[in-house]
């Protein structure tokens, strides 16, 4: 794991003593534009961060201040899809989407400059942004030729409203950090030189909190919009709790020792 995380190409991974993972799309020739190599490493880097239990808490960001991500690299773009080497059209950033919901540590979006496009929800899917004073936000989907039609529409519509998620994606306009704020769209805007600052001392604030009740928390607040799948993402943390319970055990000894399990002292309590 560790070696290939060195070896990427468009993502840097740095890890803080205390469990801070700091993902940075670093592409900042295109304001940090994804092409297939770009997703294919986060989705590298947030599996990393899923796995590893030291790890608490992920912010993504961009290189540089001028760009969080501009979304899919155009460049790349080709007959319905982005094709990287393999040759093979894909919407990965669809699948990255989930991988980060699905993720039971919380991930806070460090915007600096540009989060445009692809690169506007990729923030949105974070829990939590904290945006520097000259960020800039917005759609443009209908003006290139594409759209968002997952988290990108639906979920926009459960922060901003169904109005102004209308007016973000049907005209296409840029919003500055304070109107993010306003819309709901970002949790607090600070001046560029502090974003840093200000984000690791969210992530340290949520260090200091129950994992559990965290990941539980992250999962309950899916579950309605993800339906069948987040609910099963919640009931995942139900059955990650049960596994380590002594009935839980049981079950399992039981099966592996060829005898009946022994469930009769374990009780249900109010
Ligand atoms: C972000 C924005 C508004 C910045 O404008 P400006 O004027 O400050 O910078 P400029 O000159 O446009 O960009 C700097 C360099 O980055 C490249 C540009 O082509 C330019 O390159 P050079 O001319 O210096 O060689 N660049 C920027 N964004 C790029 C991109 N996405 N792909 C490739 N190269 C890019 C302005 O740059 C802008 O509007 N960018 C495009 C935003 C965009 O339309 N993104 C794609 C949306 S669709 C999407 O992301 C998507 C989806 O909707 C659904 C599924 C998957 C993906």
């Amino acid at each position: 794991h560790i070696r290939s995380l060195s070896k990427f190409e468009d993502v840097r991974v740095e890890i803080s003593s205390d469990g801070i993972a700091k993902i940075t799309i670093a592409r900042p020739a295109v304001h940090n534009a994804f092409r297939p190599l770009t997703l294919l490493e986060l989705e590298h880097a947030f599996r990393y961060a899923r796995d590893m239990p030291s790890i608490r808490a992920v912010i993504l960001t961009g290189e540089g201040h001028r760009a969080f991500c501009s979304g899919g690299d155009q460049s790349a773009r080709g007959h319905g899809g982005y094709v990287g080497d393999d040759g093979i059209p894909r919407l990965a950033v669809l699948d990255l989407h989930v991988m980060m919901r699905r993720l039971p540590k919380v991930v806070i979006a460090m915007v600096a400059g540009y989060a445009i496009g692809g690169g506007h929800i990729l923030h949105m899917v974070c829990d939590l942004t904290i945006a520097a004073d000259n960020a800039r936000f917005g759609q443009t989907g209908p003006k290139v030729g594409s759209f968002d039609g997952g988290y990108g529409s639906s979920y926009m519509a459960r922060i901003v409203g169904q109005k102004r998620a209308r007016e973000i994606w049907f005209l296409c306009r840029q919003y500055d950090a304070k109107q993010a704020l306003q819309m709901g769209l970002v949790n607090t805007v600070v001046p560029l030189e502090q974003l840093e600052i200000e984000t690791v001392k969210w992530c340290r604030e949520i260090l200091e909190k129950s994992p559990t009740a965290i990941a539980c928390l992250k999962a309950a607040m899916n579950a309605d919009g993800d339906g069948h799948s987040g609910l099963s993402q919640l009931a995942g943390e139900a059955t990650r709790l049960f596994y380590q319970s002594e009935e839980g055990k049981e079950g399992k000894n039981a099966f592996l020792e060829k005898r009946k399990p022994r469930f009769g002292s374990f009780v249900i309590e109010e």
